[in-house]
């Protein structure tokens, strides 16, 4: 949490930087400037990650935030205010600045977020950023675009920008442009509340940490065999009883987000730009639910709660209709709470339901989502039932031989989410000393996490298939936001730049000096960040 502000630090702070301009007659010959023109605070324009598409330094200028500099918006745009706010609300604390946000022009150098008027290539989420004397000026179709060039902006101001207390240096950003936009659309992270829950305060802080990185999704598995965590008013207990108390892996971690709890984490993530893909996993991984209702079981009685961490044991009851009015119930309410375009069904590791069992259920159930207005996610089994171009299989193996029916639900029109574990799984151990975590895919350092090309790891799913890429983090062995921090840090990043980056850019020790500059600055964003052996962190 960010503290509040005196107005004597205010003040200081305030003084410092007008002297540091008054001084010096004008910002152009600022002292910083004349010694290393291109190093200000450490910051290069180059640094930037996800690495941007195209970066021009211009090292004769330089843009110097003041106290008396503004946020310019877009005028009408309300969409523009608000990540003009947002930004505000990043760079207030350290620098103690006033920074007024507004449509109004400024005489004295700001920064503005305008749209329209950019590269042609930045297409809707993509920024272009101008720094000089005059401003920072970042324009993009979309607010999505500005805010993706804000964060960017954010980095360079360099690691004491993140400081929640006002700091004592001058405030500046290297001069030149920045074109950039996203290789994929779609760039996830993933929360798993059912192994162990994570409260809403959780969850908001991890959107604040991806959302720097320009992930512009995240999908919470909301429901297993351990533990169910969304408020389902037809099936009240559900939560109370399969989200309850003694819920979760070990017995620990029990809860669940009320309806108000997920609109308020929605309206959150659309703040910063990130849309929340909610799963219900079924006809497996539904423990809890079964557990909770005998009724969902072909012979009519509840097993036990579960709280290990075996996969593959439970499936609701193919044949039976109350299966289907449960389903629906779900689907039709989870819909109506959600404000983005997707639904994920799961349908992972159904080994209790056969082959043939499995498509009967999904082939009810994936009409469903399109009947409650939602395109349909699942893990890449689904592929298995037959499933329509409106359907997004969530590749998740490992092996590079790729799953035939995933390949041919791209030829029926799909496009694939590439999460592979090997690579992408944010729960497997770092090393064979890593605490948490699992290694069933293997160890993942720093440097496997970035070290492959989502455009062709799926055999049979070639780079204009790929919707995006996400970093599943499941939850079997982490209990708060210190063990999640741990395991996604710094490898999200790598997934990130993945999702982000045109593949030209891609360089293992390109990459390795960029992350090793967010060290500091996840310290004082008080990420517990794992220090990889294999970064050099400064
Ligand atoms: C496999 S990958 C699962 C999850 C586990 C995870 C642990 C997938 C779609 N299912 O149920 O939590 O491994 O790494």
């Amino acid at each position: 949490m960010r503290k509040r502000l005196s107005l004597s630090a205010l003040l200081g702070a305030a003084v410092l930087a007008v002297s540091t301009v008054a001084s010096t007659g004008a910002a152009a010959a600022a002292p910083e400037e004349a010694a290393a023109p291109s190093n200000h605070g450490g910051t290069q324009l180059t640094d930037v990650l996800p690495a941007p598409v195209e970066v021009k330094p211009d090292e004769r200028s330089r843009f110097w935030l003041t106290p008396l500099s503004r946020i310019r918006t877009q005028p009408g745009s309300k969409e523009a205010k608000q990540v003009g706010d947002y930004l505000a609300g990043l760079l207030r604390p350290a620098t103690g600045y006033p920074l007024k946000v507004s449509s109004a022009p400024s005489w004295a150098p700001g920064i503005s977020l305008l749209l329209g008027g950019a590269d042609p290539r930045i297409g809707d989420q993509g920024y272009q950023l101008d720094s000089n004397l005059a401003g920072v000026t970042i324009r993009a179709n979309s607010a999505a675009g500005l805010f993706n060039g804000a964060q960017s902006l954010r980095q360079l101001f360099g690691t004491k920008i993140e400081a929640d207390t006002p700091q004592r240096t001058a405030w500046s950003v290297p001069g030149g442009r920045i074109v950039d936009y996203p290789r994929f659309g779609y760039r996830g992270a993933f929360l798993d509340l059912a192994r162990h829950f994570h409260t809403p305060d959780e969850i908001r802080a991890y959107i604040d940490h991806v959302a720097q990185y320009k992930i512009n999704y995240l999908h919470l598995h909301l429901t297993d065999d351990q533990g169910w965590r969304i408020q389902i008013d037809s099936w009240p207990k559900l939560t109370t009883v399969g989200g309850g108390p003694g819920t979760g892996v070990d017995g620990v971690g029990a809860g669940y987000l009320t309806k108000a709890d997920y609109a308020a984490l929605n309206k959150y993530a659309a703040e910063r730009q990130i849309t929340i893909v909610p799963e219900i996993d079924m006809p497996g991984h539904t423990n809890a639910a079964q557990s909770t209702y005998a009724e969902l079981n072909c012979d009519g009685i509840a097993p036990p709660p579960r709280t290990d961490i075996e996969v593959g044991y439970s499936s609701l009851c193919i044949d039976s209709e109350l299966t289907y009015k449960f389903v629906e119930d779900v689907i039709r309410e989870v819909a109506a709470m959600t404000p983005g375009p997707y639904i994920h069904i799961g349908g992972d590791e159904a080994h209790a339901t056969t082959d043939e069992d499995f498509k009967k259920f999904m082939e009810r159930v994936i009409p469903m989502a399109a009947k409650y207005g939602k395109k349909p996610f699942g893990w890449h089994e689904i592929a298995k039932a037959n499933s329509p171009a409106t359907t997004t299989p969530q590749y998740w193996w490992s092996t590079p031989d790729g799953d035939a029916a995933v390949a041919e639900a791209v030829k029926r029109g799909s496009k694939v989410l590439v999460s592979p574990a090997n690579k992408a799984y944010l729960d497997m151990k770092y090393d064979e000393n890593t605490k948490l975590g699992l290694k069933w895919a293997g160890y993942i350092e720093a440097k496997t996490a970035y070290d492959w090309d989502p455009g062709t790891f799926v055999p049979g799913v070639p780079e204009s298939s790929v919707l995006g890429v996400e970093a599943p983090l499941w939850s079997e062995t982490l209990r708060n936001i210190n063990d999640i921090e741990f395991m996604a840090f710094p490898r999200l990043t790598a997934i990130a730049e993945l999702g982000w980056s045109p593949r030209a850019k891609h360089n293992w020790e390109n990459y390795r000096d960029r992350v090793a500059k967010q060290g500091p600055r996840w310290t004082l964003q008080g990420i517990d960040f794992y220090r990889s052996p294999q970064i050099e962190w400064k």
